[in-house]
């Protein structure tokens, strides 16, 4: 188990944030980086220890300094522990760059920012991998480390890599998203070894047994479509009776965070949650909308929740978290009762 510096245990950071009324589900959570966390850390909240898996985009992982880099897995795992930074949301907090500095003194490469207690994740991550330990079981082993209730699964244990197609030609999405800050027009994205690759098997089990599947308010084109490219995600999705759920990544024709906004400019989509909501139609049985966006409700072809859904607080968190859920189950018992009244004869044709 981690310790603080002050050596307390870190076993369940939320513990004081938690309601006696814990929500009896259990729940997949489809996540990137930063917003994915964030509703991530609101779901383990409402939910009994362990009643929450989150498959998480590898997408953006890369090697650099000859270590795998996976930064979604990262920031999912550091925010379930409450040691996330809190200005960036990635990274850990109270980090020190002393290794980065000297990187750059010795002429290596510095512009990704890695911290100094950041790199002793990445170099046993990458110890356990090359002694041949899927990436399944060293997220298991780091997320347990690091006193985390709630399991974490990579998309997949075999690589898959982002490429974003730019008017400046073909770019790894570190390289576009830090390296050129997301400047380049994006043209499309696609994800490099999704088709070859598995949903593992520990994830595929929690996507089985799940009562509730939530999409987080990640990029839809960077962070959960490569999670939905990978092997028969997708077709699974749909085949599954669990409602599955999206909270919106745009508000009021923003991104709160990252490109999402400017790619759907230069790819030539509205920029508006039904877009995001229409890319999705086919795999999603309800949507959550922002308050500032009610009036796109009347637009929507799914199913609509309304509410406030930036998170700022840990209560923002839990409050969001706790709509999310209540939203999916209302579905879950409306297609019940659909069901019911059909097979009674009162619904008329
Ligand atoms: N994002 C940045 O914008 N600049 C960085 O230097 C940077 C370093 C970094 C280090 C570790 C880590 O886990 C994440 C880091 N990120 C950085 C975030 C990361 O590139 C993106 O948040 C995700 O890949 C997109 O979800």
């Amino acid at each position: 188990m981690m310790v603080n510096n002050d050596q307390r245990p870190i076993s369940d950071p939320f513990e004081s944030l938690r309601s006696d009324d814990l929500l009896p589900l259990r729940v997949v959570a489809l996540a990137g980086g930063v917003g994915g966390a964030r509703l991530s850390a609101g779901l383990q909240a409402v939910l009994p220890p362990g009643a929450l898996s989150v498959i998480v985009n590898t997408g953006d992982d890369f090697e650099h300094w000859g270590l795998t880099i996976c930064p979604d897995l990262d920031t999912v795992m550091y925010n379930l522990a409450g040691v996330n930074n809190p200005e960036t949301g990635w990274g850990r907090a109270d980090d020190s760059f002393t290794v980065l500095h000297t990187m750059g003194l010795l002429g290596g490469e510095d512009w990704f920012r890695l911290g100094d207690k950041d790199l002793a994740v990445h170099l046993r991550r990458t110890e356990w991998l090359r002694q041949g330990v899927s990436l399944t079981e060293v997220t298991d082993r780091l997320r347990r480390a690091f006193g985390v209730p709630s399991h974490i699964f990579p998309m997949s244990d075999a690589p898959v890599r982002t490429l974003v197609h730019t008017d400046e030609g073909d770019l790894p999405f570190q390289h576009y998203f830090v390296g050129r800050r997301c400047e380049p027009c994006v043209i499309d994205v696609s994800f490099v070894g999704a088709a070859e690759a598995d949903l593992p098997e520990a994830a595929y089990a929690a996507l089985l047994a799940a009562d509730v599947v939530v999409f987080c308010p990640s990029n839809p084109y960077l962070s959960i479509d490569p999670i939905l490219s990978v092997g028969e995600m997708r077709s699974l999705l749909k085949k599954l009776r669990a409602p599955k759920v999206a909270v919106t990544p745009i508000i009021g024709g923003k991104a709160l965070k990252g490109p999402a906004a400017k790619m759907m400019r230069e790819m030539g989509y509205p920029v508006t949650p039904v877009t995001i909501a229409a890319h999705f139609d086919d795999v999603l049985d309800g949507f959550i909308l922002d308050r500032e966006d009610e009036a796109a409700a009347p637009h929507m072809r799914l199913p609509t929740l309304v509410t406030d859904t930036i998170m700022r607080t840990m209560e923002d968190k839990i409050r969001l978290a706790r709509a999310t859920l209540d939203f999916a189950q209302s579905l879950l018992q409306l297609s019940r009762a659909r069901k019911t009244r059909v097979r009674t004869g009162d619904l008329t044709p």
